[in-house]
């Protein structure tokens, strides 16, 4: 099917068919310690953004953890999951890179908590049309410099440690198959001194730090009102600039 924003202009001569370029996506990162709400927030965004939802993607930084080996799955409890070396950050970079090009048919893995590994390709999911907005959320989303300088808009959930914890003993439990125990245990060796050396820092490249999370209603709506008349200026711009490029027909 026809792209969005291609015109068909009548010359005197025959028909031109000029491509007017597509807007840029707006990139959206979105950091902060775990179980701030980056998730819930993300997901919040989208939902009120509405009728370009159809065109939002939301990527998480999960899905590129690294895969593990043989050796590290057999001592997985030692595995630091938190610190920037668990995650391939070149291969975040060139699906952001891809999305910001406009490119379509790109492939984001995805990740199985309770099995500690990448879901395999076929669960891969592909954004065939290239969206308006992107949103790439996770822990240590403003940690790399490059991927800082891909994004648009650059947000940090806040939220008091003590919450954080509480959500993470009950999320790991419920939906990420840890006990108690094991939960406190990660907390203290890995979770918590990565927040205080990588996590917390990457706060000051933050345009926006939104207090409480998801429950944070006001910070919301003013940051979907922010979103919005940024693409709806985005698509002006790109519908009154000049052709990318002229074909003309036969
Ligand atoms: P959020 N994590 C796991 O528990 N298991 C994995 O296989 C991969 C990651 C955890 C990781 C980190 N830590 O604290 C958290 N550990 O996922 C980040 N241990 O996810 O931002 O949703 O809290
Ligand atoms: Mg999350």
């Amino acid at each position: 099917k026809a792209p969005a924003f291609y015109k068909l202009v009548s010359r005197g001569g025959g028909p031109v068919f000029a491509s007017k370029p597509r807007p840029q996506p707006l990139v959206v990162g979105v950091a902060g310690g775990t179980a701030s709400g980056k998730t819930a927030l993300t997901a919040n965004i989208v939902e009120l953004l509405g009728a370009e939802a159809a065109s939002v993607a939301s990527i998480t930084q999960d899905s590129f953890y690294r895969d593990l080996t043989v050796d590290e799955m057999n001592r997985i409890e030692e595995i630091n999951f938190d610190v920037p070396e668990a995650f391939d950050f070149d291969e975040i970079e060139s699906v952001l890179t891809a999305l910001k090009r406009g490119d379509t048919s790109v492939r984001v893995p995805t990740y199985d908590f309770v099995a500690n590994a990448r879901r395999p390709p076929s669960n891969d999911i592909i954004l065939e049309d290239s969206p308006r907005v992107v949103f790439f959320e996770g822990i240590l989303a403003l940690h790399s410099e490059r991927l800082r300088d891909l994004m648009d808009l650059k947000i940090f959930v806040d939220a008091d440690a003590d919450v954080r914890l509480a959500r993470r003993i009950r999320r790991d439990v419920a939906e990420r198959g840890r006990d108690v125990d094991g939960v406190l245990r990660a907390y203290e060796t890995f979770v918590k001194p990565a927040f205080d050396e990588f996590v917390l820092p990457t706060k000051r490249h933050a345009d926006v730090v939104v207090p409480r999370g998801a429950e944070n209603a006001v910070a919301i709506d003013l940051l979907v009102r922010g979103i919005r008349e940024r693409t709806l200026e985005r698509s002006a711009q790109a519908a009154s600039s000049k052709p990318a490029r002229v074909i003309v027909a036969p």
